[in-house]
């Protein structure tokens, strides 16, 4: 197995401003092996060097770091479970996890960055593309060279994919694209777009659209107050003209992008956790730090019981996630078992925000802390890759065999 991933010990002194030490309270680390305990010690120091310390200012300006795409595809961030002829990583799904949980314990928005461009882009130009597609598109976008975005949502049809109206006809020497996508990460900054579209007799292909094409364009998202540091926004094709070597073969149906949620919805189950354990960590310390009445708030019963609780949910987590793993490495793990842990652990990352807010009193309101900007950020990621809604409903038509979506 070889990956392009820097692998180094951690070096936790070298953060300035970030403290953040990892709970292992069940050693699930011993679940592991060195190989994970290398790459994830690798992208914890990479986020204290290169996230930590400027994602407030990035967040509070809304600002999208351009710079990081290179910087995650030097790291190995982008692809990481694709094979290292395309310029992936090569790496399993533990791997793939622990990269997205380290990277969202910096910042959900600097985690659709890589998770979209990994799961959402490359997953499916390698799974469902030409060799050619594969060779032109893979590599660049695995360097950080080009920047990918994936085109699934409209304004009228979000949970509903199904119903889109974005379609291609056959022109002879090309396709010719029109419609519309909304609340695309990526979008304004995008070189390329993975986009999903309805051919005439109403079958849904997947089509490489390129930046620069004749009538696409990508108009920003503005007034968020969640995922500050990620671009989003439209996806706009007035007649583009599509090469037909741009359309993906391999796939077609709404299968072909609901194979991408499942590794992407697979990244945020792990990324969320991420979030929740920054909170979590952050709140011990504060617990211990802060003093009330002449003694540390830690010393008080209710506090005690918010970090218990926290740290319950945070194991429970995590070794859902590893189990969901090594169902993904073993190609065994089912739609509805991801959807349980997607769900799971973006409800359980909102509620430990929200507690180790409430823990810093005043203070967990700035931004001097991280939970706030978690909270907003993860009202995002419980609204994304299906909602909480849609993940229970998936998960409800499993166990009776009835589907309440319609
Ligand atoms: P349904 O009738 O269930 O299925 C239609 C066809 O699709 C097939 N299929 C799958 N195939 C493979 N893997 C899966 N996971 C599949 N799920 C469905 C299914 O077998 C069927 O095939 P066929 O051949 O019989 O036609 O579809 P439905 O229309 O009833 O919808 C089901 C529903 C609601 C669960 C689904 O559409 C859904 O999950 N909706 C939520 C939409 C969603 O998640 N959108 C995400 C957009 S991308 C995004 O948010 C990126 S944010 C990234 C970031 O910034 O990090
Ligand atoms: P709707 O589908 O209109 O849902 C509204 C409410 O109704 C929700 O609470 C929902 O749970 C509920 N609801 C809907 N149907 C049912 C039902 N059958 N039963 C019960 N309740 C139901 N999409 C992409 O394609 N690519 C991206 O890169 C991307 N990035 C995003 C980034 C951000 C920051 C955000 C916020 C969204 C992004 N999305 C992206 C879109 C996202 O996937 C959709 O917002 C999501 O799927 C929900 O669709 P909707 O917003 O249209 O809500």
């Amino acid at each position: 197995m070889s990956t392009n991933i820097v692998k180094e010990e951690t070096t936790s002194k070298k953060a300035s401003n970030d403290l953040f030490e990892s709970p292992d309270f069940y050693q699930i680390d011993d679940l592991l092996t060195e190989e994970h305990k290398l790459i994830r010690g690798s992208i914890r120091d990479f986020v204290k060097k290169e996230i930590s310390p400027y994602i407030e200012e990035w967040c509070q300006n809304n600002h999208f770091p351009s710079e990081i795409v290179k910087k995650f595809g030097d790291i190995g961030a982008f692809g990481p479970t694709v094979p290292t002829e395309y310029g992936g990583g090569g790496l399993d799904y533990i791997s793939y996890g622990l990269i997205m949980q380290e990277i969202e314990r910096g910042d959900s928005g600097m985690r659709s960055t890589a998770s979209v461009q990994g799961s959402l882009v490359m997953y499916p130009i390698y799974k469902f593309g030409s060799e050619e597609q594969r060779n032109k598109f893979l590599p660049k976008l695995a360097s950080g060279e080009f920047l990918g975005c994936f085109g699934l949502t409209e304004p009228d049809h979000g949970s509903n994919p199904s119903g889109m109206v974005t379609n291609f006809k056959d022109m002879g020497d090309h396709y010719l694209l029109n419609g519309a996508k909304m609340w695309i990460s990526n979008s304004p900054e995008c070189d390329i777009a993975v986009v999903w579209a309805k051919n005439e007799e109403g079958r849904i292909h997947g089509l490489i659209v390129e930046r620069g094409m004749e009538g696409f364009s990508t108009p920003e998202t503005h007034n968020k107050w969640s995922l500050r540091a990620s671009c989003t926004g439209e996806l706009v094709f007035d007649n583009v003209k599509v090469p037909k070597e741009n359309l993906l073969p391999g796939k077609s149906g709404l299968g072909a992008p609901m194979m991408c949620l499942d590794s992407a919805r697979y990244g945020i189950a792990w990324g969320a956790i991420g979030a929740a354990m920054d909170c979590y960590d952050s709140a011990r310390r504060y617990a211990t730090e802060r003093q009330q009445f002449g003694k540390p708030i830690g010393s008080f019963q209710l506090q005690q019981k918010k970090l218990s609780e926290m740290l319950t949910e945070i194991t429970k987590a995590q070794l859902l996630n590893w189990k969901l793993g090594k169902m993904m490495d073993e190609g065994k793990a089912t739609t509805a078992q991801i959807s349980m842990a997607k769900r799971n652990s973006v409800e359980t990352a909102l509620n430990i925000a929200r507690e180790a807010r409430q823990m810093h009193g005043g203070m967990g309101i700035t931004g001097e802390y991280s939970m706030m900007r978690h909270m907003m950020n993860l009202e995002s990621v419980v609204t994304y890759e299906g909602t909480h809604d849609i993940h229970l409903l998936i998960l409800g038509a499993e166990i009776t065999g009835i589907p309440a979506f319609k």
